[in-house]
């Protein structure tokens, strides 16, 4: 019982914490944090979900009606009908008419996903088998993240989606991200900003975000990438502006995209 209060009340405690992640007996998607989302989370309960349920609950009382109405007892003498032209209409017009209900706002999020308003940061991320690598192609800043181990783990970092060097984003202000991959497809996502774009070899995708509200967010590979997929968690730090220069200036120093290069060649031509 006690448990069961515990989780009850962490549910509630946790939806004003600062970080978002997946939580014990989550039920539906992570709190949002971006327009996006929201506007995915309102299609997803107030439309796509009434309408599941009103179908289901349609088709399981007509099975039910079908069992007791037309069951071999009552019916020694079997119909033979085969056709009805006005069932049959019905039941091909109506699903188109559903289906269009649901596609016009569905195409609507779609197309503000893929409509980049002007960015503020841009963002690179690098998929590898298994860590993602970051690039701030405007400020020159380069650096790997990878997930940090259960052993490692500090008191407030989740299992499995903390890493070494989260993604520092300012609030409020539009991120550009430009996904690819070195390797295999992999996939960066992030629940509570609505984001989730294949990283593909080769190709640059694009997607943004708008985050609202400061704290920590998680997400995680979502292609299918190899042995080690699930351990290649995703960690934005969404801080607000001052933090984001102050982060920005140590950044520059301790990610300066020339000296770590350099420092590969020198590696490179050491072998
Ligand atoms: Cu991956």
């Amino acid at each position: 019982m006690k448990k069961f209060l515990y989780i009850f009340l962490s549910y509630f405690v946790a939806s004003n914490a600062f970080a978002n992640q997946p939580k014990d007996w989550q039920l539906g998607f992570q709190e949002a944090a971006s327009s996006t989302m929201r506007d995915i989370v309102n299609f997803h309960d107030k439309l796509l979900l009434p309408i599941i349920i009103a179908i289901s609950v349609f088709v399981l009382f007509l099975m039910i009606y079908a069992c007791i109405r037309f069951r071999a007892s009552a019916n020694p003498v079997p119909s033979k009908r085969t056709h009805n032209v006005a069932v049959e209409v019905l039941w091909t017009l109506i699903p188109c008419l559903i289906l269009i209900v649901m596609a016009v706002p569905s195409f609507k999020i779609l197309y503000s996903q893929d409509t980049i308003p002007k960015a503020d940061v841009t963002v690179k991320a690098i998929g590898y088998q298994w860590y993602w690598g970051y690039e701030y192609p405007d400020e020159n800043i380069i650096f790997d993240s990878y997930m940090i181990e259960d052993k490692d783990l500090k008191a407030n970092q989740p299992r499995l989606l903390a890493v070494d060097n989260e993604v520092v984003v300012p609030v409020n202000k539009v991120i550009k991200v430009l996904i690819t991959a070195n390797d295999v497809l992999h996939a960066w996502a992030l629940p509570s900003f609505g984001v989730k774009r294949d990283a593909v070899p080769g190709r640059i995708n694009e997607t943004w975000f708008k985050a609202e509200k400061v704290g920590t967010y998680y997400g995680q590979c979502s292609e299918l990438c190899g042995i080690k997929h699930a351990f290649m968690p995703i960690t934005v730090r969404v801080v607000s502006e001052e933090d984001y220069q102050e982060w920005l200036t140590g950044a520059k120093i301790k990610f300066a995209k020339e000296i770590i290069e350099e420092d590969q060649f020198k590696k490179l031509a050491s072998k």
